[in-house]
């Protein structure tokens, strides 16, 4: 018997200079709806994740932090797969890029490039962006990175060069005979247009980077990011074995837009030069936006998984991130739109059909969900719409359009509502035929909610498995095979699960506020008190980068780095919405900045007025309740709440004096 078709799809090989946040999750989340919904299609599939671990910014850090680049990457590595296995979203391959499994791959593929004669040697002198890893083409010296906006710096040393020029036709013929290699459409002509211009020869390898893997016998040669990030694809199905696993070419490497030349241009010649197959396709989505920029941890506006994940759940972040924005499109995060979204489309709309439905089920058929008898023209309409539902949103999915195959979905959500309001089972009496309709009903509402269970199952993972469990329908949601998805095939008669909120519903600004105040924590893990963000015990965009470790002892220098001044407080206020917390502005000397803190539950804001307090004045910028805050006063967490207890001086000192 032929076993399962294949599918292979992959997200980036993430950097290990930060830690994951939204923009990341939303890549990863992607991937794992579209492995959910492909299994669910028959297909065996394997998804790669991972870590690029090598380069100039890892040296850095690794300096940075005191400690070897091996464990500095180790400790990254770890905390990201840590994260993605919270989150439930566990790949089948996770590959470092200094693994050994991947050093070999690397050094394979070079190999065959070199034998194939693409690869020479020369001398290369340009601008080098080290944040993004990338020679800037046609950059002069004094430049930024037109990516990043940051210096480059100009760079000569004899590399290793990739004959990028000599594929050019290649790659054209390819994208024509594959029309769908690069989606969506607009990036396709992007890309097009590119190699159309004219391809310049690539420098694959460094002298000047110790960090990265040799190139073998030609040290102090080590492989270029791209040459080595972009071949982890391959080492994770077996790389110069992956004819056995059966993986290779890959049906989808998922990128954000910023790297989609790397993926659609660089990855497919590299392939084509060793004689290797090539993926067939690459799929750019667009960033998630917070307040129309890009999220950075300088800018101090990441925004991070985890504490949303505690908050609401898991499945309600995955909801949100797939229905607020079309697949390919930039979209704007916000908390208010996350929980907005989660009271009206999961709380009042799936959980409260769920409920309701389980309810009247339990109250009038002893938790059995009855069979159907004589059904009336407006059953089948639902029964016919909902059939029809079927194929239009297995359709979307297919086209990787999430957005649309959601709105479709709560469609029939809402006319499941509709028709219960219609149809009113709760006024029906007792007599037979009554009883007869009321089933009529409440098993038709039932099978459309078996369906849209099946069909949310990819996005709603632990939600769905729930619903199901609920409903009392035999085996698992995930093994429902959508191909055989048709209305009619509830199992009746079922004892339905215990009745149970699947989505709770929240105070907006209660939950906003503890998200906020997690993040807070999150970023700054010497954080203690939960309801103090802004104060010495949270806030610090800063902490996005730093290194997970044990509470290690640091140096002197380490101290010197976090600038600490006398501030006296000039105006407080409360602000509309967010309970704990205060808009001080605080004069430091050299000026009169704004800050927020933690400590409206415990400070009236009129008597701070006038108060001298301790104020860290070099952290990066960050919003709290939309309201920006630009340093962060120093309190002590006292007792088990966390009570903040403002640091001060007995003795008067000068606004501005250095705390050393
Ligand atoms: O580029 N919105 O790694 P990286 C949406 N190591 N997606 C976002 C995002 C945002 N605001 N921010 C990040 C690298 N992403 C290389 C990749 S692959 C062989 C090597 C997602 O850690 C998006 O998928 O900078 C983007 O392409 C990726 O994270 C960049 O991750």
């Amino acid at each position: 018997m032929p076993g399962k078709p294949k599918f292979y799809l992959t997200t980036p090989i993430y950097y290990t200079n930060g830690l994951p946040h939204i923009g990341h999750t939303y890549t990863t989340v992607v991937a794992d709806v579209i492995r959910r919904y492909k299994r669910m299609r028959g297909y065996e599939v394997v998804m790669t994740t991972g870590t690029d671990e090598h380069g100039v910014n890892v040296e850095r850090a690794a300096r940075n932090a005191g400690i070897a680049e091996s464990e500095f990457v180790a400790r990254m590595a770890d905390a990201w797969r840590t994260l993605w296995d919270e989150l439930g979203l566990p790949a089948e391959e996770f590959v470092r890029t200094t693994d050994l499994r991947h050093v070999r791959t690397v050094q394979w593929l070079f190999k065959l490039c070199r034998e194939n004669g693409y690869v020479y040697k020369d001398h290369y002198t340009g601008q080098y962006c080290i944040y993004d890893n990338a020679f800037v083409n046609d950059a002069k010296p004094g430049d930024n990175c037109p990516d990043c906006g940051r210096p480059t710096e100009t760079l000569t040393e004899e590399n290793y060069f990739f004959k990028l020029s000599a594929l050019q036709k290649p790659l054209l013929d390819f994208y024509k005979k594959n029309p769908d290699f690069v989606q969506p459409e607009s990036r396709k002509n992007e890309i097009i247009n590119f190699v159309e211009g004219g391809l310049k020869d690539l420098s694959i390898t460094r002298t000047t980077v110790r960090w990265g893997i040799p190139v073998p016998g030609e040290e102090p040669h080590v492989f270029y990011v791209w040459f080595d990030a972009l071949t982890a694809y391959l080492t994770a199905v077996g790389g110069p074995d992956y004819e056995k696993r059966g993986f290779w070419p890959a049906d989808l490497h998922l990128v954000g837009k910023d790297i989609i030349r790397f993926h659609a241009v660089y990855w497919p010649a590299f392939l084509m030069a060793a004689m290797l197959p090539v993926p067939k396709q690459v799929w750019a989505h667009g960033w998630f936006l917070m307040d129309a920029s890009k999220m950075s941890k300088s800018k101090g506006n990441v925004v991070l998984p985890r504490p949303i994940a505690h908050m609401l759940g898991m499945d309600a972040l995955r909801y949100f991130l797939l229905r607020e924005v079309v697949f390919g499109q930039d979209g704007n995060f916000s908390y208010d739109a996350l929980v907005t979204r989660y009271n009206s489309d999961l709380a009042n709309g799936l959980g409260n059909l769920a409920s309701r439905t389980a309810a009247m089920i339990e109250k009038n058929f002893g938790g059995k969900i009855p069979k159907v008898g004589k059904l009336q023209s407006q059953d089948e309409a639902l029964a016919r719409e909902t059939q029809a539902a079927i194929g239009e949103i297995l359709d979307y999915f297919e086209k990787l359009n999430f957005a649309r195959a959601l709105e479709s979905l709560w469609a029939v959500i809402a006319s499941a509502d509709k028709y219960l309001t219609t149809e009113k089972p709760w006024s029906l009496g007792d007599s037979e035929t009554d009883m007869q309709r009321q089933a009529n009903i409440l098993a038709t509402t039932a099978e459309l909610f078996r369906i849209v269970t099946v069909l949310a199952h990819p996005v709603l993972p632990d939600t769905t498995a729930r619903i199901w469990t609920l409903l009392g329908q035999p085996g698992k949601v995930s093994d429902v095979e959508l191909d055989g998805l048709r209305w009619g095939h509830l199992a009746t008669s079922v004892q339905l699960g215990k009745p149970q909120t699947l989505f709770p519903r929240v105070e907006k600004s209660e939950a906003i506020e503890r998200i906020e105040s997690m993040a807070n924590e999150e970023l700054n893990p010497i954080a203690v008190p939960a309801s103090a963000p802004a104060t010495a015990a949270s806030t610090s965009a800063a902490g996005a980068a730093a290194v997970p470790a044990a509470r290690e002892k640091i140096g002197i220098e380490d101290f010197a780095k976090v600038e600490m001044r006398v501030g006296q407080i000039k105006t407080a206020e409360r602000i509309v919405g967010a309970d704990k917390l205060l808009k001080l502005t605080v004069d430091i000397g050299s000026e009169i900045r704004q800050i927020c803190a933690g400590i409206a539950q415990y400070y009236e804001p009129e008597a701070l007025i006038g108060r001298k307090v301790a104020v860290v004045t070099n952290l990066a910028p960050r919003k709290l309740r939309g309201v920006e805050s630009n340093g962060m006063i120093l309190a002590a967490a006292v007792g088990p709440e966390g009570r903040p207890v403002l640091a001060g001086f007995p003795e008067d000192v000068e606004v501005g004096a250095r705390l050393k």
